[in-house]
């Protein structure tokens, strides 16, 4: 980043925009800067910008609907005037000496152009409080449009429990950089983190500790909803995960019915994975599942409810496939479209349930197969998007089960065509994952994200321009941005 003169340039936003065109001359904001809108639909986001920009320009900003008031200089969002071309997502973005012009077919749209608008500024915009700087947005045009509509990152908020507060700072920063899913994974075997009416024990018994036995939590259905509705306000929809039947270990601690020898299990505060599963031969394993199927699904608007589905050991195939066989068409019957980790194929799914590959490696025939038979795959091979692993055998409070992964790692593969036979039609769009076993405050969160989380954002938003890793030069506008190349 330059010094404190030196403007952000068209091309240094991260993801960098599909086009951008450089003028010399910008904009600057001042005390007479305006925010014009003209549809009340703008208003939300004219109001997120303003929240933005008041702190530090301590300028008033104040948001005109449907005015063009005096030369109209300020900053204009509109749901008009946009090419079709870019888009639900995509946004085109003037400035010129007498404002910023932001021009949209959507309101993601526009939210994706003011995040463009966020980055441009000087960084000391985000501070909180007023400060002396020239607000200068250098000039020029941007027509910019995701190559994935589908962009996502994980949280586990199961292995060490994440707050309403920290998950909506995660949120904040997955919306800097165009991500706009959010991947909950709220049930595992050290702790299940969401309220469940029927089944109370599960948050009464199954949540209060977490890896290393310190105290854990869980989100009542008041507070998962304000994530929820906290998300939906910035674009990202939240995506349940319920792991099962594996990874089960905090319901099966709450209830004693749901373990074959109808014994509770007892609490688990390690970190060892697989050896848990509900009682797949239990007619009562289904009521629950369905109960909180059903729950879960009423509280999210979200198309997607996630099943999980990975490292179920201790079953058969076919004990694993039943119980797949009944727990995929409840997905369905509760009106969501499942996901499942990639181990879910093997139970041969119905072709809408979206798989995520995970492994970390290129060869996985059944995902090839599966992806030629119909199904969408997420793609997160963990030796890339895993943020989870350390970054070298210094760096990192993470694992580095799948080797440790530089920038440059999560930075240099195509999330189109990484895994061998499966070709960029299927793909839905890359998602990263941070597991937190190990992962225990928002600061090791922040060190574990970024620039990874960045870098693959970009992958998932930016064009494909060149053969994979080129983009990692020493110009290479990530790294400009976010800094960071020793890791
Ligand atoms: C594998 S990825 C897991 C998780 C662990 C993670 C640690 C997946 C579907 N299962 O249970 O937390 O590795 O990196």
């Amino acid at each position: 980043m330059g010094g404190a003169n030196e403007k952000t340039r068209l091309e240094d936003v991260v993801p960098v925009p599909a086009e951008t065109k450089s003028t010399d001359t910008g904009y600057t904001i001042t005390e007479n800067t305006v925010i014009n809108i003209r549809d009340e639909v703008a208003a939300g986001i004219a109001e997120l910008l303003a929240g933005l920009l008041r702190p530090a320009t301590g300028y008033e900003l104040p948001i005109i609907n449907g005015s063009t008031r005096g030369s109209s200089s300020g900053i204009s969002l509109r749901l008009d005037g946009a090419p079709s071309d870019v888009g639900e997502q995509g946004y085109r973005m003037q400035v010129n000496p007498s404002g910023v012009k932001i021009r949209a077919n959507k309101s993601a749209g526009l939210f994706a152009g003011v995040q463009t608008l966020r980055q441009l500024l000087p960084p000391a915009i985000e501070s909180e409080t007023e400060q002396s700087v020239e607000w200068t947005v250098s000039g020029g045009h941007i027509r910019d449009y995701p190559r994935f509509d589908y962009r996502g990152a994980h949280l586990d908020v199961a292995r060490h429990f994440f707050g309403v507060d920290a998950v909506k700072q995660y949120v904040d920063y997955l919306a800097q950089y165009k991500v706009n899913y959010l991947h909950l994974h709220l049930t595992d075997d050290q702790g299940w983190r969401i309220e469940i009416d029927r089944w109370p024990n599960l948050t009464d018994e199954g949540a209060d500790s977490e890896v290393g036995g310190t105290a854990g939590g869980y989100y009542t259905k008041e507070e998962y909803i304000e994530l929820v509705e906290y998300a939906q306000d910035r674009f990202i929809t939240v995506i349940p995960e319920i792991d099962m039947p594996g990874h089960t270990g905090a319901a099966l601690e709450s209830y004693a019915e749901l373990n074959c020898d109808g014994e509770k299990r007892p609490e688990d505060t390690g970190v060892n994975v697989g050896d848990t599963s509900l009682c797949v031969d239990k007619e009562v394993t289904y009521e629950f599942v369905n109960d909180v199927i059903k729950e879960v699904a009423e509280m999210t608007p979200g198309p997607y409810l996630h099943v999980g589905g990975d490292e179920a050991h201790i079953l058969s195939d076919e004990e694993y496939n039943t119980f797949m066989d009944r727990v995929i068409p409840m997905v369905l019957e509760h009106g969501k479209q499942p996901i499942g980790w990639h181990q879910v194929l093997g139970a041969n799914p119905p072709t809408k349930t979206i798989t995520q590959y995970w492994y970390p490696g290129r060869d996985a025939p059944e995902v090839a197969a599966a992806a030629k038979e119909g199904h969408e795959i997420i793609s997160s091979p963990a030796s890339r998007a895993y943020l989870d692993m350390n970054y070298n055998d210094q760096d990192g409070v993470g694992q580095d089960w799948a080797g440790n992964t530089s920038v440059k790692d999560s930075y240099s593969w195509d999330p189109g065509t990484f895994v061998d036979g499966v070709n960029e039609s299927s793909i839905k769009g890359p998602e990263t994952a941070l597991w937190t076993e190990f992962v225990e405050t928002v600061d090791d969160i922040e060190y574990m994200i970024f620039p990874r989380l960045p870098a693959i954002a970009e992958l998932g938003w930016s064009p494909k321009k060149k053969p994979p890793g080129s983009n990692f030069g020493s110009a290479s506008p990530l790294k400009a941005r976010v800094g960071i190349s020793k890791r």
